[in-house]
């Protein structure tokens, strides 16, 4: 197994006796880490995927000689050998397809003979990984969704395990000649090899830090003379006003969890802010804008809330009110997770009816039925609303300069300005959009 260093480009090949070889300055932030046999002696060697260039950059050896391929940009690689011709080439997931490719770093309609066919993906597919889990002598690609690992065109398999919110890997670990999963969870800086079945796991390593990519392969006779990298689990406790690389790893991590939208820039601020509330609403613990000490435990058992199952509704909006939560539902997946303020339960006088009424959010299955971009005030009231979107005459979700942690509004849903700008680009009228307080799945038997 290895570890990529996107902060400073070095990489960590560590070889079957836990000595680490650690090898010059490759590779940048943003690149995509990846390990082959290009050539076909037995031996992986190092590469990188470069999304925003559309760039191949392959290693042959240990050595700094680096061959550039084109590729397509903004693409999902994986590293197989999907003909069994010993050489391992780098296939690209686009759009929800696969393109399977057996010529190095050329694209579908630059290949000999007739395109390859496109292999749809999962919906909410996260990240692909291959290897020969059947033993075969051809390497077979696997799709990640929600931390399940699923052959990828072989519908009616059963999963080739659960990596959780680890990143996945594949390699032969015990040298029978099949793959199993391994993955990488940086939030405990460990690697956990899994059996064959998937499910036990055989064993598992301690190495890196969070922030580093993780790699897998045969890399033959290493000198392993090296220093391992520092190895630190999770982050430090910070708060707003910190910034620095650690900040910019947890925005990353928020971002991985579907709960921060805004840049990574390394500056603890009042997005990063709020993207830590929403994470402390929906584990159900104290709703601080701190980082702590204990979160970091928490973020590596991170795992999403079951939600309703809707046939038929595979774009929507569900709002917990018990969480203070939006989930917007994209194709079926978890899209993005919104921190929301809804109605306080209080009593207040209403200017509007002249008498003393409670504030009270609506609760069902309701659709949004219009959009009032921008900003919107109600001359009675005097209250001024952004970007709103009606599921009610009466109720809508909109943007509001304060989003509390706590039910505060008088029975709309409010959202963070910024959230109510992103929002925008997703929403739709006539989408559906349910409220409820909490949802407890049905227990089998
Ligand atoms: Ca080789
Ligand atoms: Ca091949
Ligand atoms: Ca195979």
């Amino acid at each position: 197994m290895g570890l990529f260093d996107p902060a400073d480009g070095s990489w960590y090949l560590r070889d079957t006796t836990g000595r680490t070889t650690r090898m010059a300055a490759f590779g940048r932030a943003g690149d995509i880490p990846l390990v082959g046999d290009w050539d076909g002696d037995g031996v992986d060697t190092p590469g990188l995927y470069r999304p925003e260039e559309g760039r191949l950059l392959l290693r042959y050896g240990r050595g700094p000689i680096t061959f550039v391929y084109p590729m397509m940009r903004d693409g999902l690689p994986v590293v197989a050998d999907t003909n069994g011709d010993g050489r391992d080439t780098v296939s690209l997931a686009r759009h929800g397809n696969l393109y399977v490719m057996d010529g190095l770093g050329r694209g579908p309609a630059e290949l000999d003979g007739p395109d390859p066919l496109p292999v749809p993906l999962p919906a909410g597919t996260e990240a692909l990984v291959a290897g020969d889990f059947d033993g075969d002598g051809r390497d077979e690609v696997a799709a990640v969704r929600a931390g399940m690992v699923q052959r990828v065109g072989a519908p009616g398999h059963r999963p080739l395990g659960y990596v959780g919110p680890a990143i996945a890997v594949a390699g032969d670990w015990n040298g029978d000649g099949v793959h199993t999963l391994g993955a990488y969870d940086p939030w405990r800086a460990q690697f956990r090899l899994h059996g064959a079945d998937g499910e036990g796991i055989a064993a598992t390593v301690g190495y890196g830090s969070l922030g580093m990519l993780p790699v897998a392969g045969a890399f033959g006779p290493l000198p392993g003379k090296d220093h391992p990298p520092r190895l630190r689990p999770g982050l430090p406790a910070m708060a707003a006003g910190a910034s620095g690389p650690e900040v910019a790893l947890l925005q990353q991590e928020l971002a991985r969890r579907r709960l921060y939208r805004g840049p990574i820039d390394g500056e603890f601020g009042t997005h990063t802010a709020a993207a830590v509330v929403a994470f402390h609403k929906v584990l159900g613990v104290e709703r601080t804008a701190e980082w702590g000490e204990e979160d970091s435990r928490r973020m590596a058992n991170f795992v999403f809330p079951p939600l309703p199952e809707r046939p038929g509704e595979p774009n929507r909006v569900e709002v917990d009110v018990g969480r203070q939560v939006l989930y917007l539902i994209e194709d079926d997946v978890l899209a993005e997770i919104v921190p929301v303020s809804t109605a306080s339960g209080n009593l207040y006088y209403s200017v509007r009816s002249g008498g003393v009424v409670r504030s009270v959010t609506p609760r069902g299955d309701f659709r949004l039925t219009r959009y009032s971009p921008g900003w919107s005030c109600d001359w009675v009231t005097g209250w001024c609303i952004y970007n709103a979107w009606n599921f009610t005459t009466m109720y809508a979700l909109h943007g509001y300069p304060e989003v509390p942690a706590y039910p505060a509004s008088h029975g709309c849903v409010r959202v963070p300005l910024w959230e109510a700008d992103w929002l925008a680009r997703r929403l739709f009228v006539g989408m559906p959009f349910h409220v409820w307080d909490e949802y407890r799945p049905a227990t089998r038997g």
